[in-house]
């Protein structure tokens, strides 16, 4: 396949004359870097259901199952880093006015790669926050402990991350939606738009008229609303783009 002819003319008009650009991405811009996705053929979930590990009420009855399953993502994450499409991201974001990158990954890849402007709206797994009080803990060095180490106030610590049924950082959400509904552009970048209020992005872009790429190995939920989906490993489509918008800033 040609690089031009991956992307249709219209899109790459569309993307050279944007003024603002939003973009969701989802745990399949990380599979490149070795990260596992939640619900692939090796996804996370496979062994484990989300509602059996991803909630507070799993965390309160088997804290030390919950903690561990963390601490061996957490392991995971020290040897990865950003692969080609978290780079291309960082390269997208110079050449416009206005860029947000939201995602669902809790990896901060994002940030490693360079992406300055980064809604995170399910948290990030490095921090950990007291389950009693709410005190957020930077201290990385606490995630090699073996069980939950209590907080100040005796509450369990858990990752600073969105479990099932708790809602999102308002901050990030507010963010979040205010871009998908004034961007003119919005990707949807490696992710199977199955949960949310995240999948909702997408869809409250297209009506507010935006143009809404999907960059996906296979198609997903919103496949067929989009106005284009992309098929490919984000790690060697997106940097294409990078390259077919040329340099500077549109
Ligand atoms: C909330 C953090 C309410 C923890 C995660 C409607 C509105 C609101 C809520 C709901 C609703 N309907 C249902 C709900 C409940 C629930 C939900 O959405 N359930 C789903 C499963 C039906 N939502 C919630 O509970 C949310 N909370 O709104 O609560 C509320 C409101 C007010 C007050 C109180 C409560 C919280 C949701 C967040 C949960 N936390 N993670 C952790 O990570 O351990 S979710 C988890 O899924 C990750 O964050 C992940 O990012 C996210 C989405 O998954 P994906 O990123 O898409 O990953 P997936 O594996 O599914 O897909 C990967 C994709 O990549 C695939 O399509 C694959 O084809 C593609 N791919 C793979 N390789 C590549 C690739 N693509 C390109 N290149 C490649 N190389
Ligand atoms: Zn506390």
């Amino acid at each position: 396949m040609t690089e031009n002819s991956l992307f249709s003319n219209e899109f790459l008009r569309k993307m050279k004359s944007a003024k603002s650009v939003a973009v969701l991405t989802g745990a399949g811009i990380s599979a490149e870097s070795g990260v596992p996705t939640f619900r692939g053929e090796e996804g996370l979930w496979k062994k484990f259901k989300p509602e059996e590990l991803a909630t507070v009420d799993a965390f309160l009855s088997n804290p030390k199952l919950v903690w561990e399953w963390y601490r061996h993502r957490r392991q995971i994450l020290k040897e990865v880093k950003p692969n080609a499409g978290h780079l291309a991201l960082r390269d997208l974001e110079e050449k416009f006015e206005k860029f947000t990158l939201i995602t669902q990954n809790i990896d901060g890849l994002h940030q490693r790669a360079g992406s300055r402007r980064v809604v995170e709206l399910h948290g990030n797994i490095r921090r950990n926050r007291c389950q009693n009080c709410g005190r957020i803990y930077q201290d990385v060095s606490l995630e090699e402990r073996e069980k939950p180490p209590t907080c100040t106030c005796h509450g369990l610590l858990r990752p600073d991350v969105v479990w099932f049924g708790e809602s999102l950082p308002p901050e990030a959400i507010d963010q979040a939606f205010y871009a998908a509904a004034h961007c003119d552009v919005f990707l949807s970048v490696g992710t199977s738009a199955v949960v949310y209020p995240a999948a909702y992005l997408p869809l409250i872009a297209l009506q507010y008229l935006a143009y809404v790429v999907e960059f996906n190995i296979e198609p997903t939920a919103i496949s067929h609303q989009v106005s284009e989906f992309i098929q490919g490993k984000t790690g060697q489509v997106l940097p294409q783009l990078v390259k077919m918008m040329g340099p500077g800033t549109s």
